[in-house]
């Protein structure tokens, strides 16, 4: 009837105004290819988009320090300390499966097949080793300066220099990106420029130390009881404060998503190119994706929870649709803790704690993709992995999923780590840039995806230390 029409347009209004931005944003991203724009009328067009970006970003640091001392300062020690356990048993569990999808799956459909000639060369850049990277990441939890650690880009301690990536002389799968190549060379470097001296890092920013001191700050002020409440109260208030400027930025969304998107298809090749193997790879990796994100997350929530998986997905929905406009789950979390809370109702002591922490090194997507690309690079030079290599590629993939930051791209880079393990040339990434861009945003989806269930199934474990928590403390801390 009409009343029940106008009552689900109100509940979902705002919902479908983004899916219907979304849908604009792709009809007019490809109805204005054909005015062929020029770089800087690309930039004019996507404007909009790039805004939100900016918007979303500026909440980031603000957002992960509030919450995570609220969250922290909320709990016990003994209850943060379970919820934390939990967390990262989820997070590595289902990190693991996608990892393991992408390995199967890649040597299921090997899209690498039908290059002829043996191309494993030795590489001839310097490497950076996973042990490296590993010092790395630790290296980056305890920064020496918590000011510079919010404003300062941080560098990492090898050296930029090492990732110059030359011209891939691989002939075979060359010919079906040739018209990418000097535009991917292009994009590297500016990779290398922008994000290599990256871990862990949001913006520039280093977020991994970030976060864990400011789960050691909230821990410290939980445990001051009377002392520590002027602290709390302050951490308490800057987080909502934070959480209503979301709310403004969640108006102003779906226009810079819409632009987002339509300016990314404005620019993006001809998809003509994408051809061969290269096709063959980007469907491989669109299913293993879809099977993590639609078969395995879902079954795992419904197995730890007994609840239905979809109502819960089903209150992601702008969350998911703002991950596929930004490629970037850091920029996506304010929108995420909005879902989680105010659609799916879970506990904020929950998503202040676990949320800030999947978003920095929770990345499914990531590591799935990472696995699968460099086997598909091995597929591409002929180049046989033995047991023990595959092995190497899975344990490698989930670092470098847990280095990338959550920015666009990040992961293409951080999977030099894992091609130079196995002593893949890590010049050969620049066969899979052609695509990257939209696999991106694919895999951030699956990312803010596998970080949100996290938190549902989180809750649910922790149900009993939340209710003595709220038993305890009267419930304050929730009903601000
Ligand atoms: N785009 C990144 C993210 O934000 C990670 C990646 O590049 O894989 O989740």
């Amino acid at each position: 009837t009409k009343d029940d029409v106008k009552g689900f347009l109100k509940r979902n209004g705002f919902v479908l105004f983004t899916v219907f931005a979304v849908i604009i944003g792709i009809i007019l991203g490809f109805s204005v290819r054909k005015y062929h724009m020029t770089f800087r009328e690309i930039k004019y067009f996507s404007f909009p988009g790039e805004l939100l970006m900016r918007m979303l970003q500026m909440l980031v640091l603000p957002l992960i320090v509030s919450s995570l001392v609220t969250g922290m300062a909320a709990l016990d020690s003994k209850a943060s300390g379970k919820m934390g356990i939990r967390a990262v048993v989820y997070y590595m569990t289902t990190t693991v499966i996608a990892v393991f999808i992408g390995i199967i799956i890649v040597i299921i459909i090997h899209p690498g097949k039908g290059s002829k000639e043996k191309m494993h060369r030795e590489g001839k850049i310097e490497q950076v080793t996973a042990a490296d990277a590993f010092m790395d990441l630790i290296r980056n939890m305890f920064p020496p300066n918590m000011v510079e650690a919010c404003f300062k880009q941080f560098k990492t301690n090898y050296e930029k220099k090492q990732f110059r990536v030359p011209i891939p002389e691989n002939e075979s799968l060359l010919s079906s990106v040739a018209n990418n190549v000097s535009e991917a060379m292009e994009t590297l470097t500016k990779f290398r420029e922008e994000i290599v001296p990256v871990a862990g890092s949001v913006n520039g920013v280093n977020a991994l130390g970030l976060v864990v001191f400011s789960m050691c700050f909230g821990l410290v002020i939980g445990n001051m009881k009377e002392q520590g409440k002027a602290l709390k109260d302050f951490f308490d208030s800057l987080n909502e404060a934070i959480m209503r400027l979301v709310a403004v930025i969640m108006w102003y969304a779906p226009i810079g998503i819409l632009f987002l998107i339509a300016g990314k298809i404005a620019e993006m090749e001809d998809m003509g190119v994408v051809g061969g193997q290269l096709g063959m790879y980007t469907i491989t990796v669109i299913v293993g994706l879809l099977i993590h994100a639609i078969f395995v997350l879902p079954l795992l929530y419904f197995l730890v929870t007994r609840k239905n998986p979809w109502v819960f997905i089903g209150g992601l929905i702008q969350a998911l649709i703002t991950a596929l406009g930004t490629s970037s789950s850091s920029a996506t979390l304010p929108i995420t803790f909005k879902c989680l809370e105010e659609n799916n109702g879970v506990d904020k002591r929950v998503t202040r704690f676990v949320l800030p922490v999947g978003a920095t090194i929770n990345m499914d997507g990531t590591a799935l993709y990472e696995a699968l690309a460099a086997i598909f690079i091995a597929q591409v030079n002929n180049y046989d992995l033995n047991f023990g290599q595959i092995i190497t590629i899975s344990i490698t993939a989930t670092a470098a999923s847990i280095g990338a930051a959550g920015i666009p791209q990040a992961g293409l880079v951080t999977m030099v780590i894992v091609l130079t393990s196995v002593g893949l040339p890590t010049e050969d990434i620049t066969l899979i840039i052609a695509v990257d861009w939209f696999l991106d945003r694919l895999r951030t989806t699956t990312n803010v995806l596998g970080d949100s269930l996290g938190a549902g199934i989180v809750e649910h474990l922790s149900r009993h230390e939340l209710k003595r928590g709220d038993a305890e403390m009267g419930n304050s801390v929730i009903e601000e």
